[in-house]
């Protein structure tokens, strides 16, 4: 697989857009496999898995799912590893990286119908500070069509140039992370079909916007780099993770 123009967007633009990469029958494998693990959400409920899309306090909050998140869902499914998304996209992620792509770390979100959340403009680095550094390229798959009306994503263009931003927590009780630097009237949705991906990587600046319609919206999103989660363990990062822990 060769996705020249894509790596070439990827580095100039910070995200890029890959069309047809997957069969309707691949979506509808992991359709299978990831709506009845988010239907078990409030069992998993805790660390890793969360209602991200809540903005109130658990005391404030009526208790209905906003916007389900589960860290890690190859945890509790590791027949998703077999699926053949999964190989169509650590295909794609060894072209783009330009060698043997790992898995670094997936998550998969269900914006509910009528969602008033906006997952505010972030860079995903965010996540994990300025001393650890995965170096990946994240793929984010949606499970049905998807624009602004349910939620897709936006990145502001080039971004990734200006390294990370500083980020300040949405709600203390939630792990959103948001910045308000970078360009926002230069913000460029992206319009995928059923099939479509978008890839970005961790410092390029993106946001997903509320979902407005009738159904839930899926993604599920996998993050590649050359040394998978080994890569937490690079000379680099250990003072990070030592400071982490003390
Ligand atoms: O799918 C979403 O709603 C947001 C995804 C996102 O921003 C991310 O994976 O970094």
């Amino acid at each position: 697989m060769e996705l020249k123009s894509e790596t070439e967007q990827l580095e100039d633009a910070g995200f890029t857009v890959i069309r047809g990469l997957y069969a309707p029958e691949d979506i509808a494998e992991i359709r299978e496999l990831l709506v009845p693990l988010l239907e078990e959400f409030d069992s998993l409920k805790g660390r890793k898995a969360r209602d991200i899309g809540d903005t109130f306090t658990s005391e404030q909050s009526d208790g209905a799912l906003k916007q389900p998140e589960i860290d890690r869902p190859t945890r509790f499914l590791p027949l998703l590893f077999k699926t053949s998304i999964f190989q169509k996209t650590r295909k794609a992620a060894s072209s783009l990286l330009g060698s043997d792509a790992r898995y670094a770390f997936d998550h998969v979100i269900c914006k509910m119908p009528g969602s008033e959340t906006e997952t505010p403009w972030h860079q995903d680095q965010a996540y994990l500070g300025p001393n650890v550094w995965l170096n990946t390229v994240n793929f984010w798959i949606p499970l049905q069509d998807v624009d602004e009306e349910n939620g897709t994503l936006s990145y502001l263009p080039g971004s990734h140039h200006d390294g990370l931003h500083d980020h300040a927590i949405a709600n203390p009780e939630k792990p959103h992370v948001r910045t308000t630097e970078g360009d926002k009237e230069a913000a460029i949705p992206v319009r995928l079909k059923v099939g479509d991906c978008s890839v970005h990587n961790s410092l390029s600046v993106h946001r997903a916007s509320r979902n407005k319609s009738a159904e839930p919206r899926y993604a599920w999103i996998l993050h590649f780099n050359r040394y998978g989660r080994l890569a937490y363990f690079a000379p680099r990062n250990i003072p990070g993770l030592i400071a982490r822990v003390l």
